[in-house]
């Protein structure tokens, strides 16, 4: 580790803490990365983590025959209460392989096709509740509009599950407690773990509740379909969780890593999600010859038909270089770690053994101006125009992790916000509140805090 550098104050015992941001460690990560370059590593009693955020460095750790997922920090303190599930599995935990193969084909072309009108019904009520701001002349909450939207969406394209997200006035409980637990996964990552149970008793106790209250939530949508009767959902994520045997072993999920399964993917499923729309809105609002373009795109592709085909939520083809945009610069997932399948040696100087691993930090790797040029903070979708793309190298744009770990829900993820995307702008003009800067709230994943737009009608009301 001695080639690599760290912040300049280190104090013994403590290690790196003197200026620490406790609530935004992505955001201190990063500016520390500014000032010590594509490798680094930063020390908390004890524990010490390194950091690559360099594209070369990165691209190396992609390279699967050399590294694999690595279960730690964030994701590991989520074990508790998400188990052997699909995002928190070990490589090695059989139920990862059997749960891919079984829940992979829910992600597939024609189960996405399913989907589709679902998402565009959930869609509509959200437009329902944006009128009614707009005619009686009030922001929007972004940020909260938008969870409420992805939650929704998860729930019944996945679980045929509604959360009446849209009636509720404050954010439905689920919610509140997963906002929790995220929290105190970060949380655990700042403090020494053997003095946990002492500075945390207060969170500690509050997360058991958060996710006795997620516990108790899953099991009710479970028992709802099983009392429901067989194959109720269409075949949908939950009918797969429930029914599917492996197509060659024959095993099927127990009902402990169902429970699990469903968490991960009601969490997983819409937060970041969630935080990508939020981000584009706000880009949007802030660059509006990127919305007047992107808007003309959905004109000329979907014209007025109400309501969209799935066939024409991948042709908006600017749109989705928005939201690609959105996700370089804020990527909701702002790191995954990565571990040394055997002893290597990571650019040619840095030894590791096998096992030893990293965090590559996406929002720095995204922002390495070696790829994306030195003016690689400012925000321009066509730097996601064919031309573009072909010309970077690979494994520079990483929002949706990377090898056999990678998000299995990318394509359901970027299908819902381009369809949704499209949907806003042709109806709306988005008007920033001028006061408004950027901040970004930290809980694992990111999120633009206090996010509130105006809306303004295009044309007449209908
Ligand atoms: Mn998703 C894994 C980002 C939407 C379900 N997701 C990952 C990883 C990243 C990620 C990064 C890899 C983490 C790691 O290496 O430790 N995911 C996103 C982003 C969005 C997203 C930025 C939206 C934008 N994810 C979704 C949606 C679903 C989903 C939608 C489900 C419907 N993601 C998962 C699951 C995994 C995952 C499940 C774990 C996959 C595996 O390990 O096999």
């Amino acid at each position: 580790l001695h080639r690599i550098p760290h912040p300049p104050h280190r104090l013994p015992v403590l290690g790196d803490v003197l200026g620490a941001r406790l609530r935004s460690p992505v955001q201190d990560s990063m500016r520390i990365g500014r000032e010590l370059g594509p490798v680094f590593r930063r020390k908390a009693f004890g524990k010490e983590i390194v950091f690559v955020g360099g594209a070369d460095l990165a691209a190396e750790m992609a390279d699967e025959s050399r590294f694999a997922k690595h279960v730690g920090l964030g994701v590991a303190n989520l074990r508790p209460i998400a188990g052997d599930g699909l995002f928190t599995a070990y490589n090695d935990e059989p139920n990862w392989q059997l749960a891919h193969d079984v829940l992979a084909p829910g992600f597939s072309r024609e189960a996405m096709e399913g989907y589709h009108p679902m998402m565009l019904d959930v869609a509509e009520r959200l437009m329902d509740s944006w009128d009614r701001e707009r005619t009686a002349g009030r922001a929007v909450n972004v940020p909260r509009d938008m969870t409420r939207l992805t939650l929704e969406t998860i729930a019944r394209t996945g679980f045929g599950h509604d959360f009446g997200s849209f009636e509720r006035a404050r954010p439905h409980p689920f919610v509140t407690a997963m906002v929790g637990t995220l929290s105190y996964a970060q949380r655990r990552n700042q403090v020494p773990e053997p003095l946990a149970p002492l500075l945390l008793r207060r969170a500690a106790r509050l997360n058991e509740a958060d996710m006795a209250y997620l516990n108790r939530t899953v099991d009710e949508v479970v028992e709802a379909r099983r009392s429901s009767g067989k194959g109720d959902g269409n075949g949908d994520l939950l009918d797969r969780m429930l029914e599917t045997a492996h197509p060659e072993t024959g095993e099927r999920l127990s009902p402990e890593n169902v429970r699990r399964q469903v968490i991960t993917f009601l969490v997983a499923g819409h937060e970041t999600t969630s935080g990508a729309l939020s981000f584009a809105l706000h880009y949007l609002s802030r660059h509006p010859d990127v919305a007047t373009r992107a808007r003309a795109e959905v004109d000329r592709v979907w014209g007025d038909t109400p309501r969209p085909g799935y066939e024409q939520v991948a042709r908006l083809r600017y749109v989705r270089r928005v939201l690609d945009e959105s996700l370089r610069l804020w990527p909701t997932a702002p790191a995954f770690a990565r571990e040394a399948r055997e002893d290597t040696v990571l650019g040619g100087v840095h030894p590791l053994r096998r096992g030893a691993w990293a965090l590559v930090l996406t929002v720095m790797l995204h922002r390495d101006p070696a790829v994306w040029g030195a003016d690689a903070e400012r925000f321009d979708p066509d730097r996601f125009d064919a031309k573009a793309v072909r010309a970077r190298p690979a494994h520079t744009f990483k929002p949706f992790g990377t090898g056999a770990r990678a998000c299995i829900g990318r394509q359901f993820a970027l299908h819902e916000a381009t369809l949704v995307l499209g949907l806003l702008l042709r109806r709306y003009e988005l008007r920033p509140d001028p006061e408004y800067q950027l901040r970004v709230a930290e809980r694992l994943t990111l999120m633009p805090e206090g996010l509130t737009l105006h809306l303004d009608s295009r044309g007449p009301l209908s």
